[in-house]
């Protein structure tokens, strides 16, 4: 469906709650996000609020706080756990920590592009959406970053090239690539991006195309690898009793608005990658593939990484590596 533009949106929205019932009661929730109100995860959040405000007649209005705004990155899953803010956005693998299943996605060089990580993701949503549910999170929707790279001041053509450099990580399962490679893991939030490197805290980056561009990478490093290692994803969650509290029409109308975000989000994903690498490269930026045995010498980490996810796993690791196995088996002809 061709989206309205915001300003008819709006007036829908305003001619649907003068036709409301006067008794209907009208909620709000709030909706805390770490990243930037013009990336592209906030533009599809805020299209899923129009949605969920459209499809419940004004009844749910969805208030996004972008940016770190309300809460910081880090407090935002326990705060929807909380209900202190009822749904949020956060980077799953940030809490790779607690439960391992959440490193998933960042394991280097397991699903390297939007097709393997849509299968990952698919392979492993019920066992992600019911760790939350025990969390009392309802799982809403799930979108990926571009493929990972590093910026750097210099081209990175052998292992050698990486030991010893200060690399901007943003997850525990990262620091462990970075320190298994023998660099320096430092932990940054991508807002923090410019200022560290100002401030000479990191040498090299590891992220995408688009949070390259958007902390414009291109002052302060002068190359990117295009090998993309993983595809991490966000997740939107809402407390589960707020979530209960609505009717169910009203229900209804936010799942509907969250599997078209998904679906939304991750073609927005793969435009993005297109259009920001482009950026990066019309900014004076390097972009390159790593050379082939560096490459190699890299997915030995990650075959090793595995190793050790599937140990912290068990039965259920096994079980996902399986059946993302299986559907990289099975992949339809058309794909
Ligand atoms: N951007 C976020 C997460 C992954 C990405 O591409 C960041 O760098 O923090």
């Amino acid at each position: 469906m061709p989206r309205l533009p915001l300003s008819l949106s709006i007036l829908l929205l305003a001619i649907l709650s003068l036709a409301a019932p006067a008794q209907a009661e009208q909620r709000h929730w709030d909706l805390a996000t770490a990243y930037a109100a013009d990336d592209f995860h906030t533009r599809n959040i805020r299209e899923f609020a129009d949605d969920v405000a459209l499809g419940t007649a004004g009844e749910l209005l969805i208030r996004i706080h972008p940016a770190e705004r309300l809460v910081q990155h880090q407090a935002i899953k326990d705060a929807v756990i909380a209900e202190t803010v009822t749904a949020g956005e956060f980077l799953l693998s940030l809490h790779a920590d607690r439960n391992p299943l959440f490193a998933l996605d960042t394991l280097p060089f397991l699903a390297t592009d939007f097709t393997a990580a849509r299968r990952l993701w698919d392979a492993s949503r019920p066992a992600v959406r019911s760790a939350l549910a025990r969390r009392n999170l309802l799982m809403l929707f799930s979108v990926p970053w571009p493929p990972q790279g590093i910026y750097s001041r210099r081209p990175i053509e052998t292992i050698e090239d990486l030991q010893g450099l200060r690399i901007r990580v943003y997850s525990p399962i990262g620091a462990r690539f970075v320190e298994l490679v023998g660099a320096q893991p430092v932990m940054v939030e991508a807002a923090g991006l410019a200022q560290a490197f100002a401030d000479e805290r990191v040498d090299a980056m590891i992220t995408s195309a688009t949070t390259g561009v958007e902390s414009g990478a291109w002052t302060f490093t002068t190359h990117f690898t295009v090998t993309g290692a993983w595809l991490p994803r966000n997740m939107v969650v809402v407390n589960r009793d707020a979530f209960l509290q609505l009717d169910p029409a009203q229900q209804r109308a936010v799942l509907a608005a969250a599997r078209q975000a998904e679906h939304r989000g991750w073609e927005y994903a793969e435009d993005e990658d297109r259009r920001q690498r482009a950026v990066l490269e019309a900014s004076g930026m390097t972009l390159y593939a790593l050379p082939d045995e560096l490459l190699a010498q890299l997915e030995d980490v990650g075959r090793q990484m595995r190793t050790e996810w599937r140990a912290a796993t068990g039965h259920q690791g096994e079980a996902i590596l399986e059946a993302f196995r299986i559907r990289n088996e099975n992949k339809p002809k058309t794909e």
